[in-house]
């Protein structure tokens, strides 16, 4: 009888939501995918919110540590570099600069970006338009990548020569900035850092998982995809 594997994956295709299958995708792990369907709302259902009571994806079960729950896409992405010793530097100081970067993103990149991004393809189209939010939203997230692109100056990845965890929860967001209506003029460094991750085939493979978006990329099929996410995300405005 073929054995269940140990990761049971929660997602769907957003930015937070591709992070931990970029990282299973990556390191070649097994895992079992459940798409959470964000327009039917079952991110708050019953069942769902015993696993992750914030109810919002991405959720992992570890069948192979007594079915131990993780949420939040930055524990998940920690818990997994634990778990298979992969994309989280042993050294002492490599290790705090990756988790550094981590924090930058969850913290920053993240919540500005997905602000940006959230007033002006979701509220925007349904009469809110908010041009000081909007203002506030770009502008920052603008300022967080110049942040990205001095880091990156002279290194192909976040913490000098290696791909972690880092670059991982960071390339979706940042790689979104089409979505968010960011500029990226002139972050050369940054486009750099895209053009290697884009060439990765794990990530890109990932990215279509559970299905693909690219729209928020600034790629293909854009117009459909556009209308499709405001119907998915239509219910979130409240007047
Ligand atoms: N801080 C959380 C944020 C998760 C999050 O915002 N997920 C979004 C998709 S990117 C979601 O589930 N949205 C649906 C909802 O809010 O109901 C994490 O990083 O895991």
């Amino acid at each position: 009888m073929a054995t269940q594997p140990d990761i049971h994956l929660y997602t769907a295709s957003t930015m937070n939501g591709w992070k931990p299958t970029i990282f299973l995708e990556e390191a070649k792990i097994d895992y079992e995918l459940t798409a959470i369907d964000l327009g039917k709302k079952t991110q708050k259902s019953d069942w769902y919110l015993k696993l992750n009571p914030n109810g919002r994806i991405p959720t992992i079960v570890d069948r192979g540590n007594d079915d131990f729950v993780v949420f939040e896409s930055g524990a998940i992405l920690w818990y997994l570099a634990e778990k298979y010793n992969k994309f989280l530097p042993q050294g002492e100081k490599a290790r705090s600069q990756t988790l550094q970067w981590l924090m930058f993103q969850m913290a920053g990149i993240g919540p500005m970006m997905g602000q940006a991004m959230y007033f002006q393809r979701i509220a925007a189209p349904q009469g809110h338009e908010e041009a000081f939010s909007i203002n506030r939203y770009v502008t920052e997230s603008r300022r967080l990548l110049e942040v990205l692109n001095t880091q990156l100056k002279g290194q192909d990845y976040l913490v000098g020569d290696k791909f972690t965890i880092a670059d991982i929860a960071t390339y979706p967001w940042a790689r979104s900035y089409y979505w968010a209506k960011v500029s990226v003029a002139g972050l050369d460094n940054l486009q750099a850092w895209f053009n290697r991750i884009d060439a990765r085939p794990a990530t890109q493979r990932a990215l279509e998982i559970p299905k693909p978006y690219w729209a928020f990329f600034g790629k293909r099929d854009i117009a459909a995809q556009e209308a499709e996410n405001a119907e998915r995300f239509k219910s979130d405005v409240k007047s």
